[in-house]
């Protein structure tokens, strides 16, 4: 075995991850640090210019309030959070980012985000949440204000974070590797920030073959905010909650610009429009199906059912879109410039976040002006601050949070001193990049808050539980090397597993167990049940893992989180014993909405015994 190097770097606060939540973290912790002489500490996996879900640019920011133009109240917001969830939401947590979110846009926009404008320089909305944005530089503007606030030596950048470092049930760090070097990295904290993404790549993907990777969700994120939150022992919400986007198919372009700045229908491939011709089934979801907009699970519902009826594809209909718009002006002059201009618009909105789509579309000769585009809906991915809901359960802020969600310090979980934002937080849906970034700076001041008031000692952790976490890091190099001679192929040993088929086996059992694409969304406790069995035996050969290099090592502890993420999920949806957002799943022993179980539903592990505890916990409107 290589000798690894340990590096020991002692902070006050500790940020894991680098996007859009670490980044907004950053710019605030360093703020705050400074006038309490405290040191703040950055590690990121990747390159913080170019990771996590804005890694490839957007091409809209789709948390914008207007509250000091009125154009919008925190109340409003929050009712479109509430809705589209089907009721449930931590009104206190999605209040207190919408009361900052603008704040956090108009840095973007003075650090030199160019956002669209209007002929009398207001913000182009894209709907009635999101701005238009010429998003492909994003992260790289984000960062560099991360950076120029902490300084680059406080960062840390391709350091992959597996375990948190625990004294007793207090969270006191985070260790991880070097992917490109021979270093073991333990960051002793007085505090810890988790802001490392939610996952892709739990479920079996569309994308297969030479397709494989490419997914909505970007590859890097793999569950690492839960794993450490549920192995530093915090108390996890909404767990069942997964994400199902509807996307352009195979390259998974973004649809929001098509549907509310374009005002694009999708229909089936008889031209109906499901929103139109189902209509009536929304009625069985009252209240939340008789909202507006509908909320993004029933509009995914609806396109299913019609899938399921065998009336597919389904498509966007992008050349009627355009056509109705550029016929809005008189003038067949202006009219034929218009159509210019949404045609470049609309190659433009790719171009911005998901380059693949427009060459997809290059590729199979789509001209979104001549003919319509397949859309379908996606894998399930994990992704908190979308319209998903998963995450850490956290304490609210004092002055908007009942009695019940509040403990101390905005965003900090069950264990102390432990602080989540972004996607690591959980029941405060819809902060997307924008929102996260503000709920990164809301939990930074509050861990300077927490490490300024409790003032907590520096952390003193034993040489052995340091080099026995060492010991499980590289665990899966020494496997490997010990048994590589004992078959003449790579890739079968029955000593070791390889971290691709590792993975495949729990996508397989995600897919077809969970309510994965194989079984159209849909799922049942015997088909959990059955998921728990194969996922203890995964579980057991996680110990089996073998890595030849550092890049295939990062890929054995990224599904090692998976399987953690996978196995929460598993237990929520086993837990919740209805129906409530068909379209992102369906429990088909028990197909309709309850109103008792208008309610969260919480887990939490305990690391020694591997127990897992479930809980209900009452939905406490403010508004
Ligand atoms: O419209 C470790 N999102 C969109 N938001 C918008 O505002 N506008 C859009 O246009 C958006 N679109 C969109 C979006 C997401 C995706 C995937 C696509 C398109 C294709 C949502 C936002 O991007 C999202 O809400 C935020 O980025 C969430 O922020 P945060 O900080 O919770 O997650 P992150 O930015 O992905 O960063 C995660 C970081 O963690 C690091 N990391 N570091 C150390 N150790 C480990 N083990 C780690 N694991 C992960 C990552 O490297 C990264 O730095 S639209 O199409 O929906
Ligand atoms: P998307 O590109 O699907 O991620 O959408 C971007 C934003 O538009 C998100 O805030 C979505 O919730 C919203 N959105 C997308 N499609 C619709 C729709 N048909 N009706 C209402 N909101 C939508």
């Amino acid at each position: 075995m290589k000798n690894y190097e340990t590096v020991e770097v002692e902070t006050d606060l500790l940020i894991c991850g680098g996007g859009m939540a670490a980044c907004g973290a950053a710019v605030e912790a360093a703020h705050w640090a400074k006038k309490n002489n405290l040191k703040v500490t950055l590690v990121d996996k990747a390159a913080t210019d170019r990771s996590g879900a804005v890694a490839m640019g957007l091409s809209a920011i789709n948390q914008y309030v207007g509250l000091k133009d009125g154009e919008n109240t925190m109340k409003d917001y929050v009712d479109y959070v509430r809705n589209d969830l089907m009721g449930i939401t931590r009104e206190d947590l999605v209040a207190s980012i919408a009361r900052h979110v603008d704040s956090s846009v108009h840095l973007f926009e003075k650090w030199g985000l160019p956002i669209w404008k209007d002929k009398d320089g207001g913000y182009v909305h894209e709907g009635r949440w999101q701005l238009m944005i010429n998003g492909e530089s994003y992260k790289v503007i984000v960062a560099e204000a991360a950076k120029n606030a902490l300084g680059v030596d406080n960062m840390y950048e391709r350091v992959f974070i597996h375990e948190p470092l625990m004294d007793g049930d207090k969270c006191v760090g985070a260790v991880g590797f070097s992917v490109r070097e021979d270093k073991f990295y333990v960051f002793k904290a007085r505090a810890v920030l988790v802001a490392m993404g939610g996952a892709v790549g739990v479920f079996r993907p569309r994308s297969i073959g030479e397709g494989a990777g490419r997914a909505w969700y970007p590859p890097f994120n793999s569950g690492a905010s839960t794993y450490f939150t549920l192995k530093a022992g915090a108390e996890l919400t909404c767990q069942e909650v997964r994400f199902i986007p509807v996307r352009f198919k195979d390259a998974y372009g973004p649809v929001g610009a098509w549907f509310l700045l374009f005002k694009s229908q999708a229909t089936n491939a008889l031209g109906e429009s499901y929103m139109q011709t189902r209509r009536g089934e929304l009625e069985k979801w009252a209240p939340y199906g008789m909202v507006k907009p509908v909320p993004a699970n029933l509009r995914n519902w609806l396109m299913l059912l019609d899938v399921m009826e065998g009336k597919g594809p389904i498509y966007m209909q992008t050349a009627e879109a355009i056509k109705n718009i550029a016929e809005k002006e008189t003038d067949p002059k202006a009219a034929k410039k218009k159509l210019k201009e949404l045609e470049a618009e609309a190659w433009e909105d790719f171009l911005d976040m998901t380059i693949s789509q427009a060459i997809l579309w290059a590729a199979t000769d789509i001209q979104p002006e001549e003919k319509p585009s397949e859309i379908a809906a996606a894998e399930p991915y994990f992704i908190g601050s979308h319209s998903g809901a998963s995450g850490a359960w956290v304490s609210g802020p004092e002055d908007l949070a009942p009695a019940e969600y509040f403990w101390g310090y905005e965003n900090m979980s069950t264990t102390k001193g432990l602080f989540c934002a972004g996607d690591a937080s959980g029941a405060s849906s819809h902060k997307f990049s924008s929102g996260s970034h503000a709920e990164g700076r809301i939990a930074a001041k509050a861990a300077v808050r927490f490490l300024v008031k409790e003032n907590p000692p520096k952390p003193a952790i034993d040489g052995a539980v340091i080099n026995k976490l060492k010991d499980e890091c590289y665990q899966p190099m020494k496997t490997y090397e010990e048994n590589v001679g004992k078959t003449t192929q790579e890739d079968v040993n029955p000593n070791y597993i390889l971290w691709r088929p590792y993975m495949q086996r729990l996508q397989k059992l995600m897919d077809e167990y969970a309510g994965g694409v194989a079984a159209q969304f849909a799922t049942s406790k015997a088909n959990l049940d059955r998921a728990l069995e194969l996922l203890a035996m995964l579980k057991e050969d996680s110990e089996k893992l073998g890595a030849n290099e550092m890049h295939d090592l990062m890929r054995c502890w990224e599904n090692k989180h998976r399987m953690y993420q996978a196995e929460a999920h598993v237990r929520s949806m086993l837990f919740r014993e209805e129906t409530r957002w068909p379209g992102y799943y369906f429990r088909s022993d028990f197909p309709k909405m309850e109103n008792d179980w208008e309610c969260f539903v919480n887990c939490k592990y305990e690391p020694k015994s591997g127990e897992w505890e479930m809980k209900k916990i009452p939905v406490k409107k403010i508004f």
